[in-house]
């Protein structure tokens, strides 16, 4: 690995803040949604509002030289007229000081879901208004954080949060319409050209990138249908949100593709104009899994996602597109992610081959149920999946991309979304109720040691 590379953990201000109502921050549309719906939610989550300097110390004590975590726009900006709340101003600042005296570098996610409710109130990401809203928000953060971060992200996953909010509904705001999908998706990618330029504009130092939820796409077979299927796949999953950041264009083929049934005249070319003209400096990459895909058979399109970690249930089908296959030789988690490490090698090859940036692998890992009272959690599949994983990370370095850092996710053990606190993904074991009580896992351990040996630790292996 190169001296420089960032070795750290992930977490969003979501997942882990908690004080969902403190010190002048607002409601949130995950807030509103869950606590309407009654799920369980991240009001406490791991309390990180009040144990920054804790999680930030042992990060640090793990070796680690890097952070990645996300900035709460309904902390920062007050309403809609974009005024500033001085106190969420405030708590980043201390965030990013604890960060910088432990020698650990702030890597920032501008939006990692937590849209503020007002804006949810006006249409959200349907509403145009809302990318212009988010160009003033992230103007707020540079000015007021630029001097202490230098590697930005505009945002968190679009492809997952505008799918599962606007396509399977399973996210807020819980529509299942392509129409919608459309629109949220052209907006989100806006928002993101206009945080890129505001951010080169006034020439701050750094970087600036998007974040995306990489699902490599493989086919079952090498035929024609297959590899029809395979595009379809790529579209949805991958290259709107990629092509469009990193080329500036959204892909042709699935413009043409959307235009035979739906309205697409919310596409003007001044948009097109500054998506083309704001491109971003490097890609992050979450990896999870890969999708294994066969062409589409019959039936309507079927969309199920596991939330109760109860295995088998996971469907993808797009009717037209392609259908999700399970392949029978894999293993997966209780919540129905394939264990695939070969995806990320190959992966990261072929995106590395296409767009020739500068890559980070900005969350990886494994969530699994664990019994944390004990002396030590002793995640031994966990430090498996990341060698194995950081392994495909190397010989994709080896195959010449260009990877600058690894970011495990999670950094210590927080609220996941729609499954709750019961599924783990921490290096560090958080006791939800107890304290909120921190211990270390082996895998903190474990990765102290592959950071200290700058990755020698690894035990290699070549996925064929
Ligand atoms: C990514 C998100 C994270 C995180 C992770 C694990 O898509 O960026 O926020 O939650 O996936 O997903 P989950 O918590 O649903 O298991």
């Amino acid at each position: 690995m190169k001296t420089n590379f960032l070795w750290g953990g992930a977490t969003a201000s979501y997942q882990c803040e908690g004080a969902w109502n403190l010190d002048g921050k607002v409601e949130s549309m995950w807030d509103r949604y869950l606590h309407e719906n009654n799920l369980e939610n991240g009001d406490v989550a791991s309390d990180h509002y009040h144990h920054y300097e804790e999680d930030i110390r042992m990060m640090k004590e793990g070796g680690q030289t890097a952070y990645r975590f996300s900035l709460s726009w309904p902390r920062i900006i007050k309403n809609k007229e974009g005024d500033i709340n001085p106190e969420g101003i405030k708590f980043y600042q201390n965030v990013l000081d604890a960060c910088h005296k432990n020698g650990i570098e702030p890597f920032v996610t501008l939006y990692h879901w937590d849209l503020p409710q007002y804006w949810e109130d006006e249409g959200g990401w349907l509403n145009l208004e809302v990318a212009y809203a988010f160009e003033h928000y992230a103007k707020v953060c540079f000015e007021h954080f630029g001097d202490k971060v230098y590697y930005w992200s505009t945002f968190n996953e679009p492809k997952w949060f505008v799918a599962n909010g606007y396509f399977i509904g399973n996210y807020p705001p819980g529509f299942k319409d392509v129409q919608k999908t459309m629109i949220a998706a052209y907006n989100v990618m806006y928002a993101s050209a206009l945080g890129v330029r505001a951010f080169h504009e006034k020439g701050y130092k750094g970087e600036i990138g998007i974040v995306h939820s990489y699902t490599p796409v493989n086919g079952v077979d090498d035929s024609i249908e297959t590899r029809i299927a395979m595009r379809y796949a790529d579209n949805y999953s991958n290259n709107w949100v990629l092509d469009t950041a990193v080329l500036g264009e959204f892909p042709i083929d699935l413009i043409a593709k959307l235009s035979e049934d739906y309205d697409i005249r919310f596409i003007k070319e001044e948009h097109l104009k500054i998506i083309k003209e704001n491109t971003v400096d490097f890609i992050g990459l979450n990896y999870y899994a890969r999708t294994l895909v066969k062409p589409y058979t019959s039936g309507e399109t079927q969309l199920v996602f596991n939330h109760s970690g109860k295995p088998g249930q996971s469907k993808v089908v797009i009717k037209g597109w392609f259908e999700q296959v399970r392949d029978p030789n894999s293993e997966f988690t209780a919540w129905d992610t394939e264990i695939y490490p070969k995806g990320l090698q190959d992966g990261l090859i072929e995106a590395w081959d296409r767009y020739h940036l500068p890559i980070y692998v900005t969350e990886n890992g494994i969530g699994v149920r664990e019994n944390i009272e004990v002396d030590q959690v002793n995640d031994d599949y966990r430090i498996s999946f990341m060698n194995d994983h950081l392994s495909a990370i190397m010989n994709a370095i080896d195959y010449g991309a260009d990877i600058r850092g690894y970011f495990a996710w999670a950094s210590f053990d927080i609220y996941s979304w729609k499954n709750g606190v019961e599924k783990r993904y921490g290096l560090v074991a958080v006791n939800f109720q107890q304290n909120q009580a921190r211990k270390p896992k082996a895998s903190y351990y474990w990765f102290k040691e592959v950071i200290e040996s700058n990755g020698e630790k690894v035990e290699r292996k070549i996925f064929d």
